[in-house]
Parts: C-alpha cells; structure tokens; sequence
C-alpha cells in the first residue's frame, strides 16, 4: 500500500503556514478573497487536486487562479472537474476541511482521513492542468500551488496565464484525447483553432460583419482575444479596448462585464469610441462573462445582457432544429436563475420550457443537461448551450432529406464547435451571438427588441450574519427570518409589475435584494423599500441605517 508522501508534505506545508484567526471557505467561484491571504490555501488545494485526480483513477484536474470581476487585490482559486465541469459539490466541502487545517498536523490527519473515507488508492497517478489569470498576486500564488503538486508527485502541466473558459477546454480536451469524444487539440492553440475554424463555416456567404469592438477589463480576455482577433482575420473585424494588462490598478476597473451589468451603463473609457448604432461587448476579469451593447441615434445606452444572449441563442438554435426537420426528436430548454429579467422570463416561457435554478454556474449546467440541447445564462452574462450525448449522436448521423436540411443540420453540427460546451465562455459566446446577428442580419436594435427589460435595481445589505437567510424555490422566497417574506409580500403588491427577492451572497459578505417593476422610479424605491426591511430585521443600527432605504 502506498501511503501518503508525509515527510514531503510536511516539509513544504512549513513554508505555506494558515495564520490563525482567518477562516476560508470553497464556496460559489471555490476560494476568494484578498490575493496576499491566499498562500496555504493555494499549497493545499494543489495537494487536494492531486488526490482527486489519484480518486479518479489519473484523470487529470484542473485549478484556476482567478478572481473574475472581483478588484484587482483579490485572488481565488478554483478546480475543474475531468469533463471540463465544476468540481463536484461534495469536495467543496473537503477543499474546506483541508484549507483551514491549523497546523501541519492537522493537515496530515485529515489528509489521511480523508485517503481513508474516500478510499482513494495512492499508487495511482496524479495530472493536473494548471493556469492563472492576470493578477499581479497571481504568480506567487502559482508557486504555492506548485509547492502542493511538488509534495504529492503531481504531473503537472502549466498552461500559464489564460482565460478560465481554456483551461477548462484544455481539461476537457486532455481527457478525451484520442478517443472518439475528443474535443480538440489539447493547446489553447487548439481552442483558438476549433472555434474560429467552426465560426469561419457558419458565417460563410454573408455579409461582410461590421467591426465590434471588445472591452477586455483590463484582464487575461486581452491577451487570448487578441489571438482569437488573428484567427478570425477579415470575417470578424475586432477591435479591442481596454487591454492595459500590466497597469496596476486597472483590471476591472470601471470597465467590464460586471460593471457594464450592475452600473447599467458604458465604461468610459468606450465613450469617445462607441458610435451610435456600432456593437461592442465586455467580458470580465477571467473572460467567461459577457455583456453586449450599443448607442442608440441619440446616444442613449442599451445593454444586452444574459437573458438577451440566451433569448437570441435559443430562437436561432430552434429555428435551425425545425428547418434540419429534426425539432420533433431534440427539445430546447432554457435555464435561469431569479436574476433573468421578467420580461425574458415571459418572452422564453411563452415559446420554449423554461427552469429557474438556484444561483451558481454549477446549478444551471447541471439543470442544462436535463435537455437535448440546453441553453444556460445567468443574467451577468455567464453561460452556455449545452448538447446531450444523445443529440450530438443524432446530429451526426442524421440523413436530411433535402438541400435546406442538409445546410441547417450543419449550422447546429458547426455550432456545437463554436460553443464551449465545459462552461460559460466569454469569447465563444461572442462568437456565437455574431453567428446569430449575422445570420439574421440583426444589428443590435432588432436584437434589443425581442423583448423589452423591466426596469430593475441590485442592492447590497450589509448584514453582521448573512447565513441568518435562507432562500427555497430557487433563491425566489425566504424562509428564514420567519415573517421577512410575508413583509415583502406586502409591499411588492403595491408596486405595478413589481418583483422583488432576497438571497445571501454566495462570495461577498452581504445580503442581495433585487427588484423590478413597469417603471424605473418605481424598481429603485422597492429595492430600496426592500433593503430597509431586510436591514431593520437583522436589528441595524438605526443611526447607521442608510439614507438611501427610504
Ligand atoms: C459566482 C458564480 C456566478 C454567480 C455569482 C453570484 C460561478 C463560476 N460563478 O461568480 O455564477 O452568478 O457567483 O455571486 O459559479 P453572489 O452569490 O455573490 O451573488
Ligand atoms: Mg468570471
């Protein structure tokens, strides 16, 4: 039997040690928090990789360092699961276990607890995937993880710095070389290949695409759009903007997906190069959000958000499964969360069936495959389509049965290429979304005009405990406090349209109200109304009460 590599862990876990007083926890996006606290989380999780990778049988894993759209002084870290997915959730709770070890010799007893419970056979191999986002703490952090694989064996494989949405192709991609799912090759010159080869295809004899412009946050998105932009050549002129990677202080920093999607305006630094009617989008920090928008002739801001994608998407995808002659065999469905927009939920309802999930990419990925082909946004702009097993069978080896079949069946075979299937994917979405446009030959007005947005509002509540709420019905209503919902209730009723719930953040320390309502007055005074009730409930400091809770 072989045994845990003691002598080594101990070695390296004395140059990574846990200060006391801070508690991590592997919660939506895995660990988070200021990048300069992060260092023995980073060496543990490199260990708990390299034993899930042993638990299935040398499948490698990936980990990601990143903090997406969160500021610039934050880190975190991530694993992959070998099918490119989010690490399953019973882990997150081992990942936890381990990173707040106090000592050395806790870490050691519950490693060993852990090989034991989970009957994980350390004479397998260990393989693991590994890359960063641009951080300035991102790579120390790197080193510390290394330090983990260095303790266990690990073959480790460095895809240095890249988006999050490649390194879960290269994990996908890795596990399924040389067999018949092969997914491409395993380099992120292989991503780049796959989706602008399959985009190349579908966008044959039309028009020539007007040029869109991509705000990058600043971030790792830069550096691969910038490639993607030399693959893509003439079909998709692209222009990209904030891509000043290696100025501190800058990533995410007014620009973005995130802050396009919660400031509901243009980062300013677009102002002067947005045109009226032109297309722009803006990915986040690690390049698996997406936000699309324009300027109107009179200069007003639209925005085109998740809901928006998936809408577009899934009447496109649709429309090509009922002209291939294939829409009786494979289903549509869509997936969102509470955030969607009502007037998305009403547009979507009405042709196609619709599932609300809990928060979190791994509750809309895992709901997604329930469908033949499953459509998945959260309205920040992360998601995907996703084709069961059974659909991509069906897709190839169909016989359509006249010209018009044969050329759609291929559009969805080439779609399926263009669409990282492993995860919300920032510049894959773009791709697809510029298929859709320049199939339909939609700018983005007629795209903004499927259906209209109700006015809504996000607002955070600090709360001394937010693990006091607790949600059911997908994040829709609380139960706990007792009485809190029957408040909001109540006050909802008065508002026309209006909607309104509250949940506890899954990666900051607050409590999130969002409302919405026919009017724009109207959607802030309830989200304010609501925030009130929610800070009055946890006994606030009236003194300290904002002003703006009405
Ligand atoms: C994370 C999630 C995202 C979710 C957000 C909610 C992943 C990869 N990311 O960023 O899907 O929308 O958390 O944050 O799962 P919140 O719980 O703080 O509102
Ligand atoms: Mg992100």
């Amino acid at each position: 039997m072989t045994s845990l590599p003691v002598d080594a862990i101990r070695a390296l876990a004395a140059q990574h040690p846990k200060p006391p007083n801070v508690t991590f926890q592997y919660g939506t996006a895995g660990f988070r928090t200021l990048g300069n606290a992060l260092d023995p989380v980073m060496f543990r999780v490199g260990i708990l990789a390299a034993l899930r990778s042993k638990r299935l049988d040398g499948k490698t894993i990936g980990v990601m360092v990143t903090a997406s759209h969160n500021p610039e002084p934050d880190n975190g870290v991530k694993l992959v699961d070998p099918r490119g997915e989010m690490l399953e959730a019973s882990w997150e709770a081992y990942a936890t276990k381990l990173a707040n070890a106090p000592t050395t010799d806790v870490l050691i007893s519950v490693l060993e607890t852990l090989v034991q419970n989970l009957k994980i056979d350390l004479s397998k191999p260990a393989r693991v995937v590994y890359a960063r986002d641009t951080r300035p703490s991102g790579a120390a952090l790197i080193a510390s993880v290394e330090d983990g694989f260095k303790a266990m064996g690990v073959e480790a494989r460095n895809a240095g710095v890249t988006t999050t949405p490649v390194l879960h192709y290269l994990v996908k991609a890795i596990n399924t070389k040389g067999t018949k799912d092969s997914y491409g090759d395993d380099s992120e010159e292989g991503y780049l290949q796959k989706l602008s080869t399959s985009f190349k295809k579908l966008v044959a004899g039309k028009p020539a695409i007007p040029p869109l412009i991509i705000d990058c946050a600043n971030g790792v998105g830069a550096i691969v759009a910038e490639k993607l932009a030399k693959h893509l050549g003439d079909t998709l002129p692209i222009i990209l903007q904030n891509t000043a990677i290696d100025t501190i202080g800058a990533l995410n920093n007014a620009c973005g997906a995130d802050y396009v999607k919660t400031s509901q305006r243009l980062p300013p630094s677009l102002s002067s190069v947005l045109k009226p009617g032109q297309r722009a989008c803006s990915l986040d920090g690690d390049a698996d959000r997406l936000i699309y928008y324009y300027l109107d002739d009179r200069s007003q801001f639209h925005m085109l958000d998740g809901d928006k994608i998936a809408a577009l998407v899934a009447a496109f995808i649709v429309e090509l499964t009922k002209s291939a002659g294939l829409d009786s065999q494979i289903q549509v469905g869509i997936v969102q969360t509470a955030y969607a927009n009502g007037g998305s939920t009403k547009y979507l309802s009405e042709r196609l069936p619709v599932k609300c999930v809990p928060t979190g990419v791994k509750h809309l990925h895992h709901a997604a495959e329930h469908y033949d082909i499953g459509v998945y946004f959260e309205a920040n702009g992360h998601g995907t389509v996703l084709f069961s097993p059974d659909t991509l069978e069906k897709l190839s080896t169909y016989q359509p049965s006249t010209p018009a079949q044969h050329t759609a069946l291929n559009h969805l075979i080439n779609l399926t290429n263009v669409i990282n299937q492993t995860v919300g994917d920032a510049l894959s979405d773009m791709l697809l979304v510029e298929v859709v446009l320049a199939h339909k030959s939609y700018s983005g007005i007629e795209w903004n005009s499927l259906y209209v947005d109700l006015p809504n509002r996000l607002v955070k509540v600090v709360v001394a405990d937010r693990h006091l709420f607790k949600t059911e019905d997908a994040e829709r209503r609380l139960v706990s406090p007792p009485g809190l919902q029957a408040k909001i209730d109540e006050l909802v009723r008065r508002y026309e349209g209006g909607r309104s719930f509250v949940r506890p953040s899954g990666t900051e320390d607050v409590v999130r109200v969002y409302a919405e309502a026919a009017v724009r007055a109207q959607a802030d005074e309830l989200a304010f109304r609501v925030a009130g009730l929610v800070y009055d409930e946890v006994g606030g400091d009236p003194a300290k009460r904002p002003s703006e809770f009405l």
